[in-house]
């Protein structure tokens, strides 16, 4: 198969590159941001007519933490939205059949009753902090739907819980929480601090998953039969759900760093800033039940992010900081 990469330089589409080259059956197409704007509806129908892709894992996006989702707001919903909208519409006006697109378990209610089933999408309001985005993504889950009943496609969706692992981004204000803390702790047992601060009140809970295991689920699910896939969901609820099941407080997670980056001072929570939605925990049963489970627990992936973290800095490698 002919597959397209959409957003292969980015930590969720660089992972699934390494899992699919790795596999060596498929021919990948792929696209830098110089050569291909993807919030540019033209540009995508060329690129796609041009290339003729058999099949588009949509792991372009613009991402970032809770402060970089209030910041950037506009940036956050346009982006996302023309990006999913582009890519999809192409896909199908050049004949692609299969299709997978990455979303985020911030799809769901805030006050979605825990682990989240993929049921309770639009069942209540969002989390404020990211509503923007969440939007983008639901909407994307949407188009695969809406294109699948009315032309026959097979466009499917997965929503990962929090990822991290190499090619994060660890910019000090716009990273998510874990590649956030990794970099200050570092720095902080480096240079012999007594304090880190950590953001908000350290008691929201979060379920983290290494983008490895993330690209593997992603492979796995666009690799599932038609009639796997559709007994999986439902085609008004077609998404499926990528974790563990199993969360930990923000403030444990910044203890298990503290451990693993040396830091032996205090950890100190600024309350001033937002916790965002209290707890996040997939419920992962539709993906054990298709026969995909998770491997790299967060202790060995939070060890391995942390040494690749050294060697780009060693290497003297510029970090994502956008
Ligand atoms: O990872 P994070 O930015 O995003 O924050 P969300 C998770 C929790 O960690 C929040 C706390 O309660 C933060 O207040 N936190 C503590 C920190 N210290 C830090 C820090 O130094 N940096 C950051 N970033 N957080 C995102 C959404 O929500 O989750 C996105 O904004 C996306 O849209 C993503 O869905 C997966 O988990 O709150």
């Amino acid at each position: 198969m002919r597959i397209f990469i959409a957003g292969h330089n980015g930590m969720v589409g660089s992972a699934i590159l390494r899992h699919l080259s790795t596999m060596g059956r498929h021919e990948l197409i792929t696209a830098g941001r110089q050569q291909l704007d993807l919030t540019d509806p033209r540009a995508v129908l060329d690129f796609m007519y041009a290339r003729r892709p058999d099949a588009v894992v949509l792991a372009a996006a613009r991402v970032g933490g809770i402060l970089a989702n209030s910041t950037y707001p506009a940036d956050f919903i346009h982006d996302n939205l023309m990006i999913a909208a582009n890519v999809i519409h192409a896909a199908h006006a050049t004949g692609v059949r299969r299709l997978l697109q990455l979303g985020s378990s911030c799809i769901y209610p805030r006050d979605a009753a825990q682990p989240i089933n993929e049921d309770a999408l639009l069942t209540g309001p969002l989390e404020p902090s990211n509503e923007p985005y969440a939007i983008a993504k639901i909407a994307a889950i949407k188009l695969c739907e809406s294109y699948n009943r009315q032309h026959g496609t097979d466009y499917r969706s997965v929503m990962p819980t929090n990822l991290y692992g190499p090619g994060d981004n660890f910019h000090p204000e716009n990273a998510h929480v874990l590649p956030g803390l990794l970099a200050r702790f570092h720095a902080a047992a480096r240079s012999g601090a007594n304090t880190v601060t950590i953001w908000g009140s350290g008691t929201p809970r979060r379920e983290f998953l290494h983008v490895d295991d993330l690209a593997a689920a992603a492979v796995f699910v666009m690799g599932l039969e038609s009639a796997a896939y559709n007994a999986a969901t439902k085609p008004m609820q077609s998404h499926l759900n990528i974790g563990w099941g199993t969360d930990i407080s923000i403030l444990d997670l910044a203890r298990m760093i503290a451990d693993i980056t040396g830091f032996e001072g205090q950890i100190i929570c600024d309350r001033t800033k937002p916790d965002g939605t209290p707890r996040k925990v997939l419920d992962t049963g539709r993906m054990q039940r298709l026969g995909w489970t998770p491997k790299i627990s967060l202790q060995l992936g939070l060890r391995a992010t942390y040494d690749w973290f050294l060697l780009q800095q060693q290497a003297g490698h510029a970090l994502r900081s956008s």
